[in-house]
């Protein structure tokens, strides 16, 4: 592992992929959270604003469904800033000694920002009722389930960020879920739906040039870690390309090099393109599909023609 937690192996490698493609971690150092900040207040970028929304508005249908005593537990929890929601909800009806809160996230950044905003947003949650771990998902979720043996547990996966999960990947990943947590848990899934082409383009493409700068700074860090000098004057002069891929139903951010990236060995060639992050969308039906063959059950769905969750059991 590198200083930035990059390990350079796997860099490596996903730099010899056809195309070329950069790991997620790289997204996210600190200037990385910050700027995911940034993309979240922008206006074009619809999700944030319609997650929020369909949580607030289904908040008590979403809370019937979680048992009293269940430990809230939140993926990719980031600043928390919407997990106010749910636990607000839950404390109102519960009473604050019943709520707990679990959150894991690979970012230590993200996790200060957290505990701020909780404090802050969440005025019911006791401060030792917090739990925030370092982690990355599955490690995350294993170190909670060893920590919690006997409690239910509900996962909170916001964001639609299981569009960054190929299909396959996807569906390993929620098996995982249910080997790690077992038939006492839950997971309220959170996905962006496929929609027009050209709000889903603006939405990673915004005219503020946030998301640009986003994704440059991934490959910033990369090149950083792998020994590239000037990596930043480098990688700005590189070109930001969003394509909308029907085929596929994803959105794909690439970055095409303008000028080759060298650390003694060329990583990245002139006129070479490099898949920098992949944002599946889904339909209802995709979801369900997910996560019938994961070996999960749908209790209750919830969409505003944009954006959709779903409660999953086992
Ligand atoms: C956090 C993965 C859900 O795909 O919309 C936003 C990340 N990347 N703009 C998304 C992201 C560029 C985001 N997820």
């Amino acid at each position: 592992m590198s200083e930035s937690g990059l390990s350079r192996e796997e860099l490596k490698e996903n730099l010899k992929r056809q195309p070329k493609q950069l790991p997620v971690s790289c997204l996210y150092d600190k200037r990385g959270s910050d700027l995911y900040e940034e993309i979240t207040a922008l206006p074009e970028y619809y999700p944030f604003n319609e997650e929020s929304r369909l949580l607030k508005a289904n908040a008590q249908g979403i809370i019937a469904h979680i048992e009293r005593g269940s430990i809230i537990l939140e993926l990719g929890c980031g600043s928390a800033a919407k997990t106010g929601t749910i636990l607000n909800a839950i404390a109102d009806r519960d009473g604050p000694t019943q709520l707990r809160f679990v959150g894991i996230d690979v970012s230590q950044q993200a996790l200060d920002l957290a505990s701020e905003s909780l404090l802050q947003h969440c005025p019911l949650l006791l401060p030792g009722s917090v739990d925030l771990i370092c982690a990355d998902y599955l490690d995350g979720l294993k170190t909670a389930r060893a920590r919690y043996a006997d409690a239910r547990i509900c996962i909170l996966w916001l964001g639609s960020s299981v569009g960054n999960l190929n299909p396959q990947e996807a569906l390993s990943f929620f098996q995982q879920v249910l080997a790690i947590c077992g038939p006492r848990s839950q997971v309220l899934l959170c996905t962006d739906l496929w929609k027009d082409r050209e709000v889903l383009h603006a939405a990673y493409h915004d005219s503020q040039g946030v998301t640009e700068a986003f994704i440059k700074n991934g490959m910033v860090n990369a090149l950083k870690t792998l020994g590239v000098r000037d990596a930043p004057s480098l990688v700005n002069s590189w070109r930001y390309d969003v394509r909308v891929n029907k085929e596929l139903q994803q959105v794909e951010m690439w970055l095409h090099a303008t000028s080759a990236a060298v650390n003694g060995q060329r990583l990245v060639e002139e006129g070479e393109a490099v898949l920098m992050e992949v944002s599946r969308k889904f339909t209802m039906a995709d979801v369900r599909s997910l996560a019938f063959k994961s070996g999960w059950f749908i209790q209750q769905a919830w969409s505003s023609g944009k954006y959709g969750m779903h409660m999953l059991v086992p």
